[in-house]
């Protein structure tokens, strides 16, 4: 099912008109109404008027997590406060958070993008949602609650955490979508089983994931495991929250909403736009905002994009996996580490859970590298050989994959700490 075939589908042809008219408007937008912008501009020698076709948009200066910091908190605003109707904010590792105001008519964006995400899913007016994202600040609970609304399904606004009581609800009110986080989800599935009800009594279909990177694996171990079928949803506060981008029914790339969301690949390290289907840092362009656009957005997650149509009839752009933030890479004894590497290995592995923790440490200038994993139940032993055993296999694979040969440590089932929201893999006592 498609929410918005017009645009959905539109011809590529129609939709670059489409984007370059909205361009231009923001362009406009932003030189006329936001200070910080405006300066940017003229320091860059451009007025709005150089920006005349898509290919233009380079000319623009590109916007950082920094900017939003050192404009915090509402110095990024192209609307006075007066037509502002909410705000969301999204707290980093350090310092102040960033902050986003949304007009009414932000709102209506994020509902309608929302609303293509949740139809993509199968999902429509007879469904009943439950909402297992964080409500507050972030984004994920209220901007999945929009879309559930707009599509006329019925949402139980849950909230994350209180485990019990989520699977109580799940199975009494007949939840069929399901929206958390994967690691959530993982925690769920495992607390579905201890409740002891017959996965028969429960409704569920479709997984709404997202707000973390997760990989293919993961998905199939969430499938299997929750008995559903699990897509991804993308999004982040600056450009609106979830609903930037979602799969369809082919489960091959994200969608990416670009009639509101201009989306360019860059080269992390120049800044340069890479050709077509190269892997590289997202940067997004808000076309349609009005409470607080974003002129090149450099997003620091790390992908690649796919023009060719889709077999769903969509010819939205495709996004490809996340592989990471060009930030959460860990560098160790000199190689490139993404924690969904080694997600992608261990859940591979039949005798493990996906469960797992990366500690990175340095002794005596050396850098050290062990990974946690959970062991199965059904697996778990006293018997020391079959354990080294399993843990040289681990050690075989990562190595293969990584380059790198870690210390593995088998923990005991659900000894890991789980997470309600988005999940914490990495240690890193080096810069501790
Ligand atoms: O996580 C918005 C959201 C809520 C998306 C619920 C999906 C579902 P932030 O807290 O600002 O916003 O974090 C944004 O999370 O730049 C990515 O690094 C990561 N991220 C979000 N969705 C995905 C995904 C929300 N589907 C940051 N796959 C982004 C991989 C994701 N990473």
């Amino acid at each position: 099912m498609i929410w918005n075939e017009t645009i959905e589908c539109m011809d590529r042809r129609d939709m670059h008109k489409l984007q370059e008219i909205r361009l231009k408007n923001t362009v406009e937008r932003v030189y006329h109404n936001c200070e910080p912008y405006r300066k940017r501009m003229q320091e860059a020698g451009i007025t709005p008027d150089d920006v005349k076709t898509l290919d233009d948009i380079t000319k623009l200066p590109f916007t950082s997590k920094k900017d939003l910091r050192d404009y915090y908190p509402f110095d990024l605003l192209s609307t006075p406060m007066s037509e502002i109707v909410r705000l969301h904010a999204s707290s980093g590792t350090t310092g102040k958070p960033i902050v986003v105001g949304y007009t009414r008519k932000d709102l209506n964006i994020w509902n309608e993008v929302g609303a293509r995400c949740f139809t993509a899913y199968g999902l429509g007016k007879n469904d009943i949602i439950q909402v297992s994202y964080g409500y507050g600040l972030f984004t994920g609970g209220l901007g999945a609650h929009g879309a559930a609304e707009t599509i006329g399904g019925a949402v139980i606004p849950m909230s994350s955490g209180n485990t019990e009581k989520q699977i109580m609800l799940m199975h009494d009110f007949g939840a069929v979508g399901l929206a958390c986080t994967p690691s959530y989800a993982l925690f769920l599935a495992d607390a579905l089983k201890d409740s002891g009800i017959p996965r028969e009594e429960f409704k569920l279909r479709v997984g709404i994931f997202g707000a973390e990177p997760w990989t293919e694996q993961m998905r199939l171990e969430l499938q299997e495991k929750l008995g559903i079928k699990a897509y991804d949803i993308y999004g982040l506060t600056e450009i609106i929250g979830p609903g930037v981008g979602h799969e369809c029914e082919c489960q091959n790339g994200t969608h990416l909403c670009e009639d509101h969301f201009l989306p360019e690949i860059i080269d992390p390290e120049t800044g340069e736009v890479l050709p077509e289907g190269s892997m590289g840092e997202l940067v997004f362009t808000t076309i349609t905002k009005e409470g607080m656009p974003l002129i090149r957005f450099r997003t620091r997650d790390l992908t690649s994009l796919n023009y060719e149509k889709c077999s769903c009839g969509r010819t939205s752009v495709r996004m490809g996996r996340i592989l990471g933030r060009s930030d959460d890479m860990l560098i160790i004894r000199g190689v490139n580490v993404f924690p969904s590497q080694v997600e992608s290995v261990i859940c591979e592995i039949p005798e493990l859970e996906p469960h797992y923790m990366l500690i990175v440490d340095r002794v005596n200038s050396l850098d050290i590298f062990e990974v946690q994993v959970e062991v199965k139940e059904s697996f778990y032993s006293d018997e020391i050989n079959r354990m080294l055993q399993l843990k040289k296999k681990i050690q075989h694979r990562l190595q293969g994959v990584l380059g790198l040969n870690p210390d593995v440590k088998l923990v005991e089932p659900r000894s890991l700490e789980r997470s309600q929201g988005k999940a914490k893999r990495v240690i890193d006592k080096r810069k501790l």
